[in-house]
């Protein structure tokens, strides 16, 4: 044991330190070796006798990384890359525990870690400042700042199996395994569980064992890792580029430097997706096939299913018994819902005469006695049994090893009672100075923890020694920061399929234990990115304060948007595009052209029809969009977006097919007239005389006779909302619905979303006032063909009304809502929080607006006096947090 270099020892005998570190792996290392750097007094604390963390203790037959070791390493120091070379693809835990010895001793860490020694409680004192750590060695230390590097799987779950005690022979947990090792020559070995540390050692265990048995509750997909040497493609990209490499890890989704699929499942055939899908199984790389076989395999329940199918398969091929293959089949999640094992041989495993897999769905175990294990159905006697049944994952290690204590004595197992809450997955409200590395709430275990680790570790040492600098000695976050990252969490979480699996990834697998998604599901590069915008807004969210009564407080949410709706202004900012009302009426349609051609066009529907329809004054175009259910089916008139001067009846193509498919009708796009050439009122009036061509024509088109429904987005959602005025003014056609999907309504600009949302999300009002110029002069703005919210409301049809959070035209729509149900006419609202002008339309990347399609495919059902369609009710039920996917 050893003092701190720089540390002290005051009266009452606590060791006063800057920084106190709880852990020594990989976390605790690199965070010792940067707060020395940064010259603060720092000592790691560790439970251990020596450094390593996760690969200290999970020493079980068959222990490696499932992440490749060139990846899943220290980056930090081009210098200690060069020094150290690892000898697989996947090293195995005592060569990485090598590393993480030869880290220590290269940087000289050892000195500043007292090992041995396990903290017992935590206690912010108000009056100092300062945490202060009590030890089980007695000794005590005194803290400003507290970091947890406690690592996410290292508090190991209790068996929950009566009679452990009670058994006669060995007992192992595969993650404190012995040291010396263990002997299973010749024994009866029961292993129970099958994640990733039962998959890794079953085989290894087979070969030793004289006889095996599995004991399996729920059925995990594996794949073949092919380990070996270092894959020469890999290593090659690496050493070409080594800086570029690592900041493509830096910014990429999870950490490992893997492009971002954009083609999706079906838009491949099914030869393509297979030789894809074995492509990536002769690849042996998870994070390979978690990623880039296609662009919905992730966050659709059809695109996964088509690769869940494929490595079903495999099982299939692999094991001979069809009973057991059927068993080690599973069916209960989504792929990479739970995380996927890497192995060797495992499934093969179950074709040694020497293992037996018993089904624990089928008979769960009763309890373990002295000679063995008894099922609902059998009793099994062995000499050892190894339980790998996993860890209070994310939160264990920080909650329950040892009680903190925040400000006013709160204790952090109180305030995560019901599931934990953090700002970025680093700090909690009412604990300053207060830090995690991979916390719940930060990408962690959904990354490549080695580049997560040393983003957290950069950021929270950069922010102390700012805070040093500007002379605070306090951090914490606020409540609203947390609550805004609690809801972009959830945010994200809706955009993946992790909430769908019962994993410790959700808590599901402590007994008791809050669930609710814990890693942060939206991707390292973003992540970080929104780490340093936190920064450069002024450290918003935190609150610093100082001696002498100093303080700072940015307060808010630091991401509002939708997770995807923030990647594609992102995009949209990245792009530097000029403004679009610069490029003059022709070059902004040759935009939009181009801007759309690079778009897919979406899913079939049964049918596209081109054809020409009566205008207002003269012949115009329409595209007709048919399901493939049987017909006649009821028909939607559409108006295309793009301020009655852009677009045209394809360019809204994505919605037109998605919203076909989910209501089952009918939509006619209309190619109205736009201005410059077409001035106020020539688009409105064409709206009008093609809703009423289109009800006249309803049987040549295949449609259902009687009323049509209206639908438009931006200046087509105005065209719907006067043509419905027209039409009952006008004595027809009849219209049953309306659906509004951020209108334009009225001719004022003072309404604040006018001004809140100026620029920065894509629709500006500098656009708007644009085409406002070029549709209409200042004298007819206030007519209700253009300005519908100024007409008479009475006796229109129900409407659905959606605006968007971040739209200029937000709350002119609002004011169209409220006015129609003010005069009576049945109207949902539905307000798209954290989306765009765009987000409904752009199909393709705006995932989260899934659900807003979902409710207006149901509005529109219901305009037409339909049941809500079962496509829906099946969507309505995954977008439904803590679902389980059951197809
Ligand atoms: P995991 O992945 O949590 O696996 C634990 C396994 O143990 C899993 O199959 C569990 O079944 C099973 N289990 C847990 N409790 C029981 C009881 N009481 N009875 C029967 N079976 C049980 O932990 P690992 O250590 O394998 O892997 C953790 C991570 O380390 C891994 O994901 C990689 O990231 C590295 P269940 O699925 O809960 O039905």
């Amino acid at each position: 044991m050893s003092e701190a270099a720089g540390s002290r020892v005051t009266n009452g005998g606590a060791q006063q330190v800057d920084v106190a570190v709880v852990g020594a792996g990989f976390a605790g290392l690199y965070l010792l070796h940067r707060l020395r750097k940064a010259g603060f007094t720092t000592i790691a604390l560790e439970e251990a006798d020596d450094v390593g963390g996760t690969w200290y203790w999970n020493r079980y037959p068959g222990a490696r990384c499932d992440i490749q070791t060139i990846d899943y390493t220290y980056t930090f120091d081009p210098e200690l890359e060069r020094e150290w070379k690892w000898s697989e693809k996947y090293a195995t835990q005592p060569e990485i525990l090598r590393y993480l010895g030869f880290v220590a001793d290269r940087y000289d860490l050892r000195p500043d870690i007292r090992f041995n020694t396990k903290v017992t409680a935590a206690n912010w004192d108000e009056a100092t400042e300062r945490w202060l750590l009590e030890t089980d060695s007695g000794a005590t230390v005194s803290c400003r700042y507290y970091i947890m590097a406690t690592g996410c799987l290292s508090a190991p779950k209790p068996p929950e199996i009566d009679g452990v005690k009670d058994f006669s022979g060995e007992v192992y947990f595969t993650g404190r395994w012995p040291h010396q090792g263990v002997e299973l020559a010749g024994k009866r070995v029961a292993v129970i569980g099958t994640g990733s540390s039962g998959i890794q050692s079953i085989p290894l265990i087979a070969e030793q064992a004289a006889q095996l048995t599995v004991f399996q509750r729920t059925p995990n997909f594996a794949l073949p890792a092919h380990n070996g040497p270092v894959s020469a493609d890999r290593l090659a990209l690496l050493e070409g580029d080594r800086a570029s490499y690592r900041e493509q890890a830096r910014w990429s989704l999870a950490g490992v430097p893997l492009p971002q699929q954009t083609v999706v499942s079906w838009q491949l055939s099914e030869a393509e997706r297979r030789a894809r899908f074995e492509q990536a199984w002769a690849k042996g790389d998870l994070v390979y096939i978690l990623t880039q076989l296609w662009a919905d395999q992730a966050v659709d329940v059809d695109g996964n299913a088509r690769l869940a199918d494929l490595v079903r398969e495999k099982i299939r091929e692999i094991v001979k018994d069809p009973e057991t293959a059927a068993a080690l089949t599973p069916h209960d999640h989504p792929f990479g819902a739970k995380r996927p094992c890497l192995d060797t041989n495992y499934y093969a495993t179950y074709n040694r005469p020497n293992v037996t897999l018993v089904n624990l769905r089928q008979e769960p175990i009763k309890a373990i006695t002295a000679s063995g294990i008894t099922t609902d159905s059998r009793s099994f006697d062995v000499d050892v049994i190894v339980f790998a049944t996993g860890f209070d994952a994310m939160t264990g290690a920080i909650m329950a090893v040892h009680p903190i204590t925040g400000r006013g004595g709160k204790s952090l197992s109180g305030v995560w009672a019901h599931g934990p809450e953090t700002y970025l997955g680093l700090t909690v409200s009412g604990f300053p100075n207060l830090f995690m590395i991979t916390g719940p709430g930060s990408p962690s275990v959904l990354s490549n923890m080695a580049v997560s680790i040393e983003q957290h570790v950069d950021w929270v040492v950069d922010r102390l020694a700012a805070l040093r600098e500007a002379g605070f000695s306090t951090i914490e976050a606020t409540e609203t920061a947390q609550a805004g990252w609690a809801r972009h969490m959830a945010d994200c979480s809706m955009l993946t399929l992790h909430r769908l699996a019962n994993t410790w990834y959700t808590g599901a697998n402590v007994p008791g234990k809050a669930q609710g998604v814990m890693p942060y599901t939206g991707g390292v590069g973003p992540y970080r990115s929104i780490c340093s915008e936190v920064v450069s807004r002024g450290m918003l969210g935190f609150r610093l304060t100082g001696p002498n009564g100093a303080e700072q407080c940015n307060d808010g949410e630091i991401v509002r948007l939708q997770p995807d709706v923030r990647l594609v202004l992102n995009m949209l900012a990245e792009m530097n595009l000029p403004p679009i009302e610069s490029m003059g009426a022709e070059g902004a349609r040759a935009f939009v052209a181009e801007f759309n051609k690079g778009r897919p066009a979406g899913r079939p529907v049964g049918e596209i029809v081109d054809g020409t329809l009566q205008g207002a004054d003269g012949p115009l175009p329409y595209r007709l969009y048919r399901p493939a259910t049987p017909g006649p089916h009821p028909i939607v008139v559409y108006f295309h977006g793009g301020g009655w001067l852009l677009g045209d009846e394809q360019s809204d193509e994505p919605f037109c097919r998605d919203m076909c498919r989910r209501t089952g009708m009918i939509f006619v796009s209309v190619g109205y007239r736009h201005a410059p050439d077409h001035r106020f009122p020539a688009a409105a009036e064409d709206g009008y005389a093609a809703a009423g061509w289109i009800a006249d024509h309803a049987a040549e088109l295949r449609g259902k006779p009687g009323p049509v429904m209206v639908a438009g987005w931006s200046a087509g959602g105005n065209i719907a909302a006067v043509t419905c005025q027209l039409a009952r003014d006008r004595g027809g056609p009849q219209i049953s619905g309306q659906l509004l999907l951020c209108p334009v309504t009225d001719c004022t600009f003072d309404r604040s979303s006018y001004t809140d949302n100026a620029t920065g999300y894509f629709l500006t009002r500098a656009l708007m006032y644009w085409f406002w110029d070029l549709y209409c002069s200042p004298a007819d703005r206030t007519d209700p063909r253009v300005s519908p919210l100024r007409g008479r409301l009475e006796g229109l049809p129900p409407a659905f009304v959606v605006t968007c959070e971040f739209d200029p035209l937000r709350d002119e729509g609002v004011a169209y809502a409220e006015a129609l149900a003010a005069n009576g006419v049945p109207v949902e609202h539905l307000k798209a929080r954290g989306h765009f002008h765009s987000s409904f339309v752009m199909v393709d990347v705006v995932i989260t607006g899934v659900s807003g399609r979902v409710r207006m495919a149901q509005a529109l059902r219901q305009f037409a006096g339909l049941p809500p369609q079962s496509e829906e009710v099946r969507l309505g039920r995954i977008t439904s947090p803590h679902a389980i996917a059951a197809e």
